[in-house]
């Protein structure tokens, strides 16, 4: 039978608490929920607010994934995960103690109050780029290759984790 899973792109964020405790812990529980495959996953990387500069910096990573899961049963699943590891309703593009994204799913274009997809600002975020870019540099979507798209934007602040500012 041909395999009913597809693969995605997931974007990870935190910049509240222990952030790469939080996104590792992320990472664990989405591969211990049914019908989703955790792969590979990127560096750390820290990275300057984008959207509302009046907040701390960012860990960011990139995942992959393979899902049997719909995608709004897949949003559920990462939304009841951002909600177990402690994230509060907060502004828009503000701070954040772990944010779980889906950046694309293979195959799946659509839009409606919950979900989009693929991501409508994948192509505007280095911190989306960066850490996808070092999993799947040849990923093409909506007919951009993620790392022709990367080679475009500014990156400025954006380094694997090792290398950031301590704070
Ligand atoms: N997420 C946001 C808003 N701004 N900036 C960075 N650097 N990283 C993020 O993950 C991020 C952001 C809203 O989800
Ligand atoms: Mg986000
Ligand atoms: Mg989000």
């Amino acid at each position: 039978m041909a395999d009913p899973s597809r693969r995605g792109w997931l974007g990870l964020g935190s910049n509240l608490g222990d952030r790469a405790g939080l996104i590792a812990e992320a990472v664990r529980l989405l591969r211990a929920t049914p019908g989703i495959d955790v792969g590979e996953l990127s560096r750390l990387y820290c990275t300057p607010p984008w959207g509302d500069a009046d907040q701390g910096e960012f860990l960011n990573a990139a995942l992959a994934i393979r899902s049997r899961l719909d995608p709004h049963a897949f949003l559920d699943a990462t939304q009841a995960i951002e909600r177990q590891l402690g994230r509060m309703r907060s502004r828009r593009w503000g701070p954040r103690a772990i944010d779980i994204d889906i950046l694309h799913l293979e195959g799946v274009e659509l839009a409606d109050e919950r979900l989009a997809l693929p991501h409508p600002l994948w192509r505007e975020r280095a911190f989306v780029l960066v850490p996808l870019a070092e999993i799947e540099p040849d990923l093409v979507i909506g007919g951009i290759r993620i790392s022709d798209r990367l080679a475009e934007i500014d990156v400025t602040g954006i380094q694997a984790v090792e290398s950031c500012p301590k704070p």
